[in-house]
């Protein structure tokens, strides 16, 4: 194990900007609780602590994540990459987070005859993201109006300011609510870490502490450990089946010709996976979570 908080007295206090209260907060600050950071964080204040880790967070609008970081204000940040992108700023994104992840989308009401971007040759666009959008119609040669707007896009059309919109899409319901159609996806986001690129040595390797441990919660999150009684003869079909980087455990039973054998699975697979160790014969299997794991 590593040193002793004390032994580690003159490390710096890395400092991180997360969303005061809106669709990242929680899942933010639930990530680096997962990290066995813990902190108090109360939503009236702007500062906060950490215990048992050096790290102070910073609570504010999403909108000003990006600024703050190159100020200097926050060593880095969690916000979405469309916040990140839209902002202009440069940056590093350390992680991609893979949470509040959603689509930048072109949507039209009933009737527009939607074929591809091009279709917006010359028509009004409403967004909160003139930066994205026009980047994405620049690429592909439209040239059409962009009409900012800072939150209710979806109402745009229907009011009469704009043809289409470019907006922020999870489920689809709004779009749905206001009469429109999601006609393509132009962009895809979802929560990153960002960090000043010129961080002392010092702190950089306080993030990469960090960065370790939200890895290795990530990584755990799609992941279940399998555990199973198997005859000894399907051993080789049995990790097959399991697949992954690593072969699995196996330990002799004390039952003649019977094997225990453990490993973790994608979680995305695990049904299948499950499905074929039974055909094999496989018996007492145990299905477990794992809360942390490294490659
Ligand atoms: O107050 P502050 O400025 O901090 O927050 P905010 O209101 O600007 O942002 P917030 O909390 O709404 O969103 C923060 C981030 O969450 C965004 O920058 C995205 O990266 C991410 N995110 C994920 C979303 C959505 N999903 C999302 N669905 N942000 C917004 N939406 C909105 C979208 O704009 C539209 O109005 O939800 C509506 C569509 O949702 P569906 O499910 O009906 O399709
Ligand atoms: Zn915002």
């Amino acid at each position: 194990m590593g040193m002793s908080d004390a032994a580690r007295g003159s490390e710096p206090v890395l400092s991180i900007a997360v969303q005061k209260s809106g669709r990242l907060s929680e899942k933010s600050l639930e990530l680096i609780k997962s990290c066995g950071i813990d902190f108090y964080a109360d939503s009236r204040v702007l500062k906060a602590s950490a215990s048992g880790f050096p790290l102070d967070f910073l609570f504010v609008r999403d909108d000003d994540i990006p600024q703050y970081v190159a100020d200097g204000v926050a060593d880095a940040g969690i916000v979405g990459r469309n916040e990140y992108d839209e902002s202009g700023i440069e940056l590093e994104v350390v992680r991609d987070l893979k949470f509040a992840s959603c689509r930048l989308s072109i949507a039209v009401p009933h009737g527009f005859d939607y074929k591809d971007l091009h279709s917006l040759e010359g028509k009004r666009i409403a967004t909160s993201y003139p930066r994205i959008l026009g980047r994405i119609l620049k690429e592909n040669g439209v040239n059409a109006e962009t009409v900012v707007v800072s939150g209710s896009v979806e109402i745009t059309v229907e009011v009469g300011i704009a043809d289409a919109i470019a907006d922020l899409v999870s489920t689809g319901t709004t779009l749905k609510m206001n009469g429109l159609e999601e006609a393509e996806c132009i962009y895809r986001s979802s929560a990153v870490m960002i960090a000043r690129p010129d961080m002392k040595e010092e702190k950089k390797a306080v993030l990469t502490r960090l960065l370790e441990r939200i890895d290795a919660v990530m990584l755990a999150r799609h992941k279940k450990y399998i555990l199973f009684n198997l005859p000894e003869d399907k051993l080789d079909d049995a990790a097959r089946v399991i697949g992954g980087m690593k072969s699995p455990t196996v330990t002799p039973l004390m039952d003649e010709g019977w094997l225990s054998v453990q490993s973790a699975v994608d979680e995305n697979r695990f049904w299948a996976v499950f499905e074929e160790l039974r055909l094999l014969g496989a018996e007492g299997i145990l299905v477990m979570n794992i809360e942390k794991m490294t490659e």
